[in-house]
């Protein structure tokens, strides 16, 4: 029997299902998750979705209000399927990570590459751009066609999971975001709602972030921060920040954009995205942190003077280093 076969079985046997997903949820985690509650509701399946701080940028998705949030965990014993979607170990589950040896059965539904296959049936397509592009093809072997509600919560999975269509992308990808238009699902409105609509003080905090910008070697590095400061008088928090590192890194001369953020303790979170050939997992990580080739972060408790001079120093090396080996 196929993996898709067994997990068919497993959801058509259960009589309760409890989804989660993983710490920190992103668009794909709260959207792969509110998407097969909506459908699992349309066959009149009962689901709980299980988030204890689910982000409110997507509150406006079907199924929201209904999420499971906060300490007071679901009860165990009152369900006989577990099925985690996006997470890649049991320990990004975070407080939820007990549930798979409590409850009976489980499934895992996901797309990284470094997923531990730690429930009973493992079903990862790493060619995916998303878990919710997974929910698609789960519930197409189902024979659950996707309804609106549905739609709305898959497509915010596939549009975040994929930067709005910038990476990752499969032909299958935009197959499935067609069908999912099929269904008359507003893609203008949700792309605006999670890319576009910002807050005016959030406009400020850019402006504040781009006046301090400062370009070097010969504009191959960018460089900007935010103190606390700035986040205190503008109400603002370090959830605010998202995106400001990218400033730096749509300059058209730029190689690496670091972008330092202040915390409460007074030290600096550093975000590190490169656009060409830097792999800039390797400066993070000489300062204990890590990440992808083109998107890292670390963080250091030093000066921002001190700081910034030893990142940029750092990324000097390794801007040389590649240039010799580009030629
Ligand atoms: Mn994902």
């Amino acid at each position: 029997m196929s993996v898709l076969d067994t997990i068919n079985e497993k959801i058509n046997k259960s009589n309760s299902i409890l989804i989660l997903t993983h710490e920190n949820p992103d668009g794909d985690a709260i959207g792969s998750s509110l998407g097969l509650y909506n459908a699992l509701k349309k066959i009149e399946k009962k689901s709980t979705v299980y988030i204890p701080v689910p982000d409110k940028t997507y509150s406006f998705l079907p199924g929201f209000n209904e999420i499971l949030m906060g300490d007071s965990l679901p009860n165990a014993s009152d369900y006989d399927l577990v099925v985690t979607l996006d997470t890649s170990d049991l320990n990004r589950l975070g407080i939820a990570q007990s549930f798979i040896s409590d409850i009976e059965d489980s499934i895992c539904i996901d797309h990284h590459i470094t997923n531990q296959n730690y429930a009973d049936v493992n079903y990862i397509n790493a060619v995916a751009s998303s878990t919710s592009e997974n929910i698609m093809v789960v519930l197409a072997s189902m024979g659950i066609a996707i309804n609106k509600e549905t739609g709305e919560c898959l497509y915010t999975g596939i549009l975040t999971d994929t930067g709005g269509f910038r990476y990752s992308c499969n032909p299958e990808t935009m197959e499935m975001v067609a069908t999912i238009m099929e269904t008359g699902v507003n893609i203008s409105k949700i792309y605006r709602t999670i890319f576009d609509v910002t807050t005016f003080n959030r406009t400020k905090l850019r402006g504040i972030c781009i006046d301090r910008l400062e370009l070097l070697e010969d504009g191959k590095i960018a460089f900007t921060y935010v103190l606390l400061d700035d986040l205190n008088k503008l109400e603002l928090d370090e959830s605010d920040c998202e995106g400001i590192v990218n400033i730096g890194r749509d300059i058209d001369t730029v190689e690496v954009s670091i972008f330092a953020k202040e915390r409460e303790d007074g030290s600096f979170k550093l975000s590190l995205r490169s656009n060409n050939y830097v792999d800039i997992s390797v400066s993070a990580s000489k300062f204990g942190g890590g990440g992808h080739v083109r998107a890292a972060g670390c963080e250091i408790n030093m000066t921002l003077e001190q700081i910034k001079q030893m990142i940029v120093d750092e990324i000097k090396k390794q801007l040389k280093n590649e240039e010799k080996t580009e030629e």
